[in-house]
């Protein structure tokens, strides 16, 4: 399993009216003991994991970001906020902005139009990786549960590699590709447990209260434990792979003890079609059901591969392995730049008839490239992600195999799908996300396993970015405007 960060949350709903709340966020390096490996990580006011946002629907939030990294830039995304009226406030670094750089502080404000539970993590390289993220909680304003609870605690979880992010980004963008395998840890809420048995407690030290139990409170602790086992892909390469497995204990038991009573257990790791039942099981709840539009306007086919362009190890949509521009789109767009991107249009399609989605394509056609889908403000637009190997929005479908767009499209579930912002594509399997394009913007649309985002596993959809307000002058900074800045100070002057 590479990196997958979910988060899990009970709600709690506090009747209050919608306010601006004001975060002063510093970002500095520190070393950290998550799991009781100690190593370096990023730290949010010396947070790691980061301080949890818990607001209420219709809330304004304004972080002002401070960068003391010193050797790096940084930029937070607001995964699943929508940014309507304030897409320069995406984080997405070379989409929506330019990196705040060492020293700067940028100030992200947005409003929380929806309820729901959230993160937040970098967008910038791979620095999500050394721990940048955290947790938003958007509640119900006004409404009152209908049972008591004695605490509302969320739960986000995460791998953790004890290599840096920078060793990883490094090893994934060499000749050869070079690979540093699998997460030692997985996190839950920022804590783990290593087995420190054989190392120094100078560098791994099983009762440094930084790591296990995950989370404590005054009922319960979670903690993870895990076991190696080798597995043998049915193409016959071996890989080492870990299960982890989440306690819950009640106190006063012990968070290192079993439970007394045994875990059900649950499907085994690779069983895809339980995976695949709990995706077409889940729908919207009655009374919060959002119907989709009947048709789309627009399908784009997304297959993903696997490709070497150049020599390099990369990851592509439909053949196409993204490369972000030195301008962020957002502001080259804004500003009818016409040198920044590629213009041409990426393709919708793919050849399906000749695509064996098991077995590994050739692929010797992929490139490399900057150009971006332009959707047509409101229409419908139906994405259909296909897995050849191994990502707000209706969910209308999921199936075994490959998409067939005239058997398939029957299966689709037009009553009570749910919304989702993140979406599990199974293996060798299809998924299909149903959305109007009425959000004025540059969206990045990518895979969440970091590595395979790095490696060019994004698109970029455009959407009536001429309509979008005023950008703050600070999303300029970078790229073709890097003089922008200063060309103010002189008007000013
Ligand atoms: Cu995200």
């Amino acid at each position: 399993m590479l990196l997958i960060t979910c988060i899990f949350i009970f709600l709690i709903t506090i009747p209050t009216a919608a306010i601006k709340r004001h975060y002063t966020w510093e970002v500095t390096y520190e070393y950290k003991s998550l799991d009781c490996y100690k190593k370096l990580a990023v730290a949010i006011n010396g947070m790691t994991l980061g301080p949890t946002i818990s607001a209420v629907q219709g809330d304004t939030i304004a972080v002002d970001v401070i960068n003391n990294l010193l050797m790096e830039n940084v930029a937070i995304h607001w995964h699943g906020i929508r940014q309507r009226g304030t897409p320069w406030s995406d984080g997405t670094d070379g989409v929506t902005q330019c990196a705040i750089m060492p020293g700067e502080k940028y100030t992200y404000t947005f409003e929380v139009d929806r309820v729901g539970t959230y993160m937040y993590h970098s967008h910038y390289g791979m620095q999500r990786e050394g721990g940048l993220y955290g947790m938003i909680n958007v509640s119900v304003p006004g409404v009152t549960e209908p049972f008591k609870y004695d605490a509302d605690h969320g739960i986000i979880l995460s791998d953790w590699y004890h290599h840096l992010a920078y060793d990883q980004s490094t090893a994934l963008s060499s000749i050869p590709f070079q690979w540093i395998g699998e997460p030692q840890s997985l996190l839950i809420n920022g804590k783990g447990n290593y087995n420190c048995s054989g190392l120094t407690p100078g560098i791994c030290n099983s009762t440094n209260p930084q790591c296990s139990p995950s989370t404590l409170t005054n009922f319960w602790t979670c903690s993870i434990f895990f076991k190696n086992f080798i597995t043998t892909h049915k193409h016959g390469s071996q890989r080492r792979l870990r299960i982890y497995v989440a306690i819950f204990n009640y106190l006063p038991n012990h968070f290192l003890q079993p439970p007394p009573t045994n875990p059900p257990i649950g499907p085994i790791w690779n069983d895809t079609n339980s995976q695949l039942n709990q995706s077409l099981t889940i729908k919207a709840r009655k009374g919060f059901i959002i119907t989709p539009p009947r048709k789309p306007d627009r399908i784009i086919v997304l297959p993903n591969a696997q490709n070497t362009i150049n020599g390099y190890l990369r990851r592509s949509l439909n053949n196409v392995s993204h490369t972000l521009p030195t301008t962020p789109y957002l502001i080259a767009l804004k500003q009818n730049m016409s040198d920044v991107f590629d213009p041409s249009p990426p393709p919708e399609d793919y050849n399906s008839t000749n695509f064996d989605i098991y077995t590994v394509a050739n692929n010797t056609n992929a490139i490399s490239s900057t150009s971006i889908y332009k959707l047509q403000f409101n229409s419908i637009v139906d994405i259909i992600l296909q897995n050849a190997n191994s990502m707000m929005r209706n969910v209308l479908g999921y199936g075994e195999g490959k998409f067939n767009l005239l058997r398939d499209v029957e299966k689709y579930n037009l009553v009570d799908p749910i919304m989702k912002n993140t979406v599990a594509l199974h293996p060798y399997g299809w998924v299909t996300l149903r959305f109007q394009a009425d959000n004025l913007g540059v969206w990045l649309f990518h895979c969440h396993i970091e590595a395979h985002f790095f490696l060019g596993m994004l698109v970029v959809f455009e959407s009536n970015v001429e309509k979008v307000g005023d950008i703050p002058k600070i999303n300029y900074g970078c790229g073709k405007n890097q003089s922008h800045g200063l060309a103010i100070v002189f008007i000013n002057l």
